[in-house]
């Protein structure tokens, strides 16, 4: 190799090599409340007022500010000298609290329960197993019980995980015309965001969010809008919860099932077990939709997805898969005419029949 092509591969090994810290910038800056300051103050700010509002140093904050800067979460110009910081569009529109579009939750939770699952990669490809025991202490035999260690968790992983939804639900609902299904069943739904969004998009649907009695506690008291808007009631009243164990107790009877980031989460044998279930309190001429990343057909990308794969083996027991592989389930379930749409970002819709 020239010495250019040895130059170019030190940059990619050394990008590869501190890509953590880029991650790191991301969850100390949410974390220190950067963006929600700058967010909530009408003039752009100092790093000696932003250290002095969130007391933190001024050794560590300027470079943290301008560091956010590079990585375009931050924009800085020069007021009478001195260098001053606002949020960035990116940072405005998914990393302020306030934003109906924020991922502070799910930035929050990859900062901090992914991310000691992560130290542990090496681990969790040796032995083939996720890695609670190791990060945290628990025991993982009852997976949800390790993901949910204490109820602080809880509500960590269910507002982390509902916020995709504002951003990529909508378009993953529309995919297919879902107007012929009136009751929806979401099957392990959390927190209800995916079956409010259902059904505003549907007027003429009524939803059912399955998921385990903790789980649902926690949706009701902490997720449930209590707005006094009169379409977001008459939308909550058509969203019901139901305490169940998905794996054990009879599903509710409805045409459409919506199973949302719940099959990447077990084997393949779990899989099975869930879908014939489903498909017998499906209705004739019902179905199921499946929201998940899917692999490229020989499971070497996309990168994100495989990303995500890795980090089902790191935090549950299950993995990403190919369409071939969730088509190969929903056929030995009993389903058939499987279609697939992805309408873009990381998450695809693949619907299949009763
Ligand atoms: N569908 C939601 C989404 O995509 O935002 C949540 C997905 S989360 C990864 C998996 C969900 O399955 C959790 O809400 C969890 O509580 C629920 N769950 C796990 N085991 C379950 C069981 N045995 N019965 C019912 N729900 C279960
Ligand atoms: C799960 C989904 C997630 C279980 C654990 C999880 C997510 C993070 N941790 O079903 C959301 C998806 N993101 C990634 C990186 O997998």
């Amino acid at each position: 190799m020239d010495s250019a092509g040895l130059d170019a591969g030190y940059e990619v090994l050394s990008e590869y090599a501190h890509g953590f810290m880029v991650s790191q910038v991301l969850f100390a800056a949410c974390d220190l409340g950067i963006f929600d300051l700058l967010a909530e103050t009408p003039e752009p700010l100092d790093a000696a007022t932003v250290a002095a509002r969130l007391g933190t140093s001024a050794r560590g904050t300027g470079p943290l500010l301008d560091t956010c800067v590079s990585l375009k979460l931050l924009t800085v110009r020069t007021r009478a000298g001195v260098a001053v910081y606002s949020n960035g569009p990116l940072a405005s529109t998914y990393l302020v609290s306030s934003s109906p579009y924020g991922q502070r939750h799910m930035v929050q939770y990859l900062g901090s329960t992914t991310y000691r699952c992560w130290t542990h990669l090496g681990d969790a490809v040796r032995e083939g197993r996720n890695q609670y025991h190791r990060a945290f202490g628990v025991a993982a035999d009852q997976l949800f019980s390790a993901i949910y260690r204490t109820s602080a968790e809880r509500v960590c992983f269910l507002r982390g995980l509902q916020e995709v939804w504002a951003v990529h639900g909508r378009r993953l609902l529309t995919a297919f015309d879902l107007t012929p299904f009136r009751t929806v069943c979401d099957l392990g739904g959390g927190s209800g965001a995916l079956a409010r969004l259902c059904v505003s998009l549907y007027p003429a649907c009524t939803a059912t969010v399955l998921d385990i009695p903790e789980v649902v506690d926690t949706a009701r008291m902490e997720f449930s809008r209590g707005e006094t808007e009169e379409e977001e009631e008459e939308e909550d009243d058509r969203v019901s919860f139901r305490a169940g164990d998905f794996f054990r107790d009879p599903l509710p009877e409805a045409d459409l099932f919506l199973l949302a980031r719940v099959l990447h989460d077990w084997t393949d044998a779990r899989c099975s077990q869930l879908l014939a279930g489903v498909f017998r309190s499906c209705r004739a001429g019902g179905g199921v939709l499946v929201i998940e990343g899917v692999l490229d057909a020989d499971g070497r990308g996309p990168l994100t997805t495989q990303l995500f794969s890795l980090n089902m083996l790191v935090q549950t027991e299950g993995q990403e898969r190919t369409l071939a592989q969730y088509t190969q389930l929903l056929e030995a379930a009993g389903f058939r005419r499987v279609a697939h749409r992805h309408p873009g970002g990381p998450y695809h819709a693949v619907l299949a029949r009763k």
